[in-house]
């Protein structure tokens, strides 16, 4: 299925009159606050959220499964539902694949298809939290961080192996996650596991390009449930900082402790130049995968506010953070909840830049506690939605994508194409 130019057009025509009223109202109230709403908007505009490969079919739990139906069976379906997410928001011009999940049959036909739906390749993600058919040792207890070289090797050129398709791709950055680490007190040598784990990355980060990043997560538990090997952003870290310019940590946000700081966490990784990007998503207990903004929108505001308080940083800039969903669905229809996802990353951004930066410092150095807690509040407060929607309306996107994708009835169409037994490769 394709959404066509004519029936964005239509959508958008019947939304305009509601439209205009609520966007001209803003935007008067945001002028008497002397913002320059032309470059709010152009920024919205540039700001771009990669789509997982891995998203876009029902995910499920180790209790069970339950199919949405009309799921891409192949990359070339993936990149098709990216590109309906695209045309939809025009934000969402990248996905990030996952390898071996997603390894293309045809290079070439591949980035064909990737350049007419108009999506680059971003992050390519290695595998070593499973054992593949065709493969000779097992990950039951660890990959980089293994006893035994000879599994170590493997997940090394594994690893190497994905940088080799990425390059491919026209990606620019290896996303690597362990799942490695220790069950039970003694299972496993800390110290030992966190230098094999070290060693290997350093055999990784030599075959990087020159123009690559490798970008770091880290996860407190699970699968492992004693102890990771990569827990925090703190070994992440020591992980980046000891390998090299060229890797940074990622940040997914589902990976935390319950009320941890994370927008602290980013601030430290900003300062030090350590950012790599994102995982966005949203969790109530743990790595629950939620829709982003669902739960916690103040957090991810008051995330965007520590990137936007940098945004104009030379050593780190912001358009070469990588800004990417890694989300899970279990009873919603993917593709509605990547939207929403967009969406909401895009109203924390938009409320982070209407934070009243001066006030805000004067306030802070002042010690108004109160008086800072307002600027912030203001900007959380403030309905953006006009302002993003107006910024999809200019680059040609909808002015309510979730509102057309059900006007389209797009996943009955998708069922139509596909049937109702495919299933997308992922979690
Ligand atoms: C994991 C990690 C990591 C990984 C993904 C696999 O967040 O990003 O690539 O999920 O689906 O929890
Ligand atoms: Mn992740
Ligand atoms: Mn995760």
């Amino acid at each position: 299925m394709k959404i066509s130019e004519e029936q964005l057009k239509s959508h958008n025509k019947k939304e305009s009159e509601v439209h205009s009223r609520h966007f001209d109202e803003i935007a008067g109230r945001l002028d008497k606050n002397n913002l320059n709403i032309e470059s709010l908007i152009q920024q919205l505009e540039q700001f771009q959220v990669t789509i997982p490969s891995w998203a876009l079919g029902a995910g499920g739990t180790r209790f069970g499964r339950f199919s949405i139906g009309g799921e891409p069976a192949t990359l070339g379906e993936k990149l098709d539902d990216v590109g309906l997410i695209h045309a939809m928001n025009r934000t969402s011009g990248a996905i990030s694949l996952h390898i071996p999940w997603d390894i293309p049959d045809d290079m070439v036909a591949i980035r064909e298809k990737a350049d007419e739906l108009d999506i680059t390749f971003d992050a390519v993600n290695s595998n070593t939290f499973q054992d593949q058919k065709d493969q000779e040792y097992s990950y039951k207890y660890g990959s980089l961080c293994h006893t035994d070289k000879k599994i170590r090797v493997q997940a090394v050129e594994h690893n190497v192996q994905v940088i080799r398709y990425g390059e491919q791709l026209g990606s620019k950055a290896i996303t690597v996650w362990l799942a490695d680490g220790s069950n039970f007190p003694g299972q496993q040598n800390f110290r030992k596991a966190f230098e094999r784990t070290r060693d290997s990355l350093e055999k990784i980060y030599l075959e990087l390009p020159s123009d690559w990043k490798m970008l770091i997560e880290y996860k407190p538990y699970e699968p492992n449930f004693y102890s990771m090997v990569i827990p925090d952003w703190g070994t992440s870290f020591l992980l980046v900082s000891k390998l090299g310019d060229k890797a940074e940590t990622l940040v997914d946000l589902g990976h935390h402790l319950p009320n941890t700081n994370i927008e602290q966490i980013v601030a430290t990784l900003l300062l030090e130049h350590k950012l790599g990007g994102f995982h966005f998503n949203d969790s109530k207990y743990g790595d629950d995968d939620l829709t982003t903004g669902s739960v916690k929108p103040y957090q991810l505001f008051l995330i965007f506010n520590e990137l936007v308080e940098n945004i104009d940083h030379p050593d780190q800039p912001f358009s070469q953070i990588a800004w990417m969903i890694d989300a899970s669905h279990n009873v919603k229809d993917p593709l509605e909840d990547l939207l929403q996802s967009v969406e909401a990353i895009q109203i924390a951004f938009a409320r982070a830049l209407l934070v009243d930066r001066e006030q805000l410092e004067h306030a802070r150095n002042a010690n108004d506690v109160s008086l800072a807690q307002e600027v912030m509040q203001d900007a959380f407060r403030t309905d953006v939605r006009p302002l993003v929607a107006e910024s999809r309306i200019r680059s040609g996107a909808a002015a309510h994508p979730l509102k057309l994708y059900r006007q389209l009835e797009v996943r009955k169409n998708l069922i139509k194409e596909r049937g109702t037994e495919t299933q997308a490769t992922g979690l």
